[in-house]
């Protein structure tokens, strides 16, 4: 069967996500009310409530006392941010195994853009599949999740099958669903939005969508063209991933300054294959390369090249490692400290990033190395002039 790639957009949520956490680890309290937040009778207010507690009708951010009055029978539980922190990072690390392009809304819902990884995974469907599996037993959490051919209706989607949802919405079945909804279902409409929107007789999505533009774009400007594309469908905006590795590096200090030039060399292939291995495993490559060299009366140097290409490959670390050393000459005498970094980074494009191997900019050799040294341990294979230099 073809594989549907107009579906790659997967929004993620956590249900109920502190009470759930609070549920997985103590058996008594699931199937109850839970709130947390605090002590119902102090001046809090509620993070969250189990679905058992929102039949009665409480809601994040109400006073912890109105949620008293409107379920007596709750148990009230404090916040514990390093439990649901915990949480949070193993569900994200999750979402990694998936792809790179991951969005982080909040500290349980993220947007991922599957595209690169529909060729190795199947379709959105299957890895959305897989993502409530391994939360739910790796995690101990119920995640719902959203499928579609843009954000607004992926989150659209997980919001209307929480809780344990797994929705898709189809570009064929967009403006159907959409069109019973009311306007406060759209990204970005408020009370204040609704109210005006109220006023012009408009209140499902539906109503919007066949409103004429000029009439929209003259009670709410510019925001009113953007309202009326997303109640047609239509979200342009991209998968923000954040990437946090700006730039890696590795250096040393010697015990004593030195000026043996084969000790320098040495140090940067150290350095080259150690960054190498660095960018293959997590599927990076870089443009800049730069040295670093504190002389014994401290004054610090860096010289950068930037390639024409990208490179993963050690090998290029190393060549250019060496032309920027030497185009340092003598400087000024012994050495005290010799660094090496790569910045300008990338994520390896497209299918590549999952078939890292044919990749470019690394060469066979190097896929090897690395096929080895990721089966049988770090550095079993290290180029012969390394091993005096072996990192202990
Ligand atoms: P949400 O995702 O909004 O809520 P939820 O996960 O509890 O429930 P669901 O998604 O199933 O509707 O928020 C995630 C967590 O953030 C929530 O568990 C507690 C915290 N939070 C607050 O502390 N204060 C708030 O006002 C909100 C909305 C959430
Ligand atoms: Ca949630």
């Amino acid at each position: 069967m073809a594989i549907q790639t107009d579906l790659n957009i997967i929004h993620c949520d956590l249900d109920a996500f502190y009470a759930a956490v609070e549920q997985r680890d103590n058996p008594s309290l699931r199937g109850r009310p839970v709130i947390v937040g605090g002590r119902p009778d102090s001046r809090g207010v509620v993070a969250t409530c189990s679905y058992e507690a929102r039949v009665y009708g409480v809601k994040s951010a109400m006073p912890l006392a109105e949620a008293r009055r409107l379920c007596p029978e709750a148990v009230f539980l404090p916040v514990d941010m390093k439990r649901y922190g915990e949480a949070s990072r193993q569900v994200f690390e999750i979402f990694s195994r998936f792809t790179p392009d991951i969005e982080p809304l909040s500290i349980d819902e993220a947007f991922l853009d599957v595209t690169g990884s529909l060729c190795i995974f199947g379709s959105a469907e299957k890895i959305a599949w897989d993502i409530k599996k391994a939360v739910l037993n790796e995690a101990g959490l119920i995640i719902s999740t959203g499928i579609s051919y843009n954000k607004f209706l992926a989150k659209l989607a997980t919001d209307l099958g929480k809780p344990d949802g797994m929705k898709i919405i189809r570009r064929e079945e967009a403006t159907h669903v959409l069109s019973l909804l009311p306007v406060s279902r759209l990204w970005g409409v408020g009370t204040k939005t609704q109210q005006i929107l109220k006023r012009m007789g408009i209140e499902t999505i539906g109503d919007l969508a066949v409103t004429p533009p000029d009439i929209l774009e003259k009670h709410l400007g510019q925001a009113g063209m953007f309202f009326r594309e997303l109640a047609h469908g239509i979200d342009n905006r991209k998968v923000e991933t954040d990437r946090e590795v700006k730039s890696m590096g590795r250096e040393i200090t010697f015990d004593e300054d030195i000026d043996d030039r084969h000790q320098l060399e040495a140090c940067l292939l150290q350095f080259s294959y150690l960054l190498g291995r660095r960018l293959r495993r997590t599927k990076l490559e870089a443009r800049t390369v730069t040295i670093k060299v504190r002389y014994h009366d401290f004054k610090t140097v860096n010289r950068s090249k930037t390639l024409d290409g990208y490179t993963a490959s050690s090998t290029v670390l190393y060549e250019t490692a060496l032309f920027l050393l030497r185009k340092l000459g003598q400087g000024r005498g012994r050495i005290r400290l010799i660094g090496l970094s790569v910045s300008n980074l990338r994520s390896f494009e497209g299918l590549e990033q999952f078939s890292l191997f044919k990749n470019e900019s690394v060469s066979r050799s190097e896929e090897l190395l690395d096929q080895i040294n990721d089966r049988f341990g770090e550095d079993t294979i290290i180029t012969a002039n390394l091993l005096p230099y072996r990192e202990k």
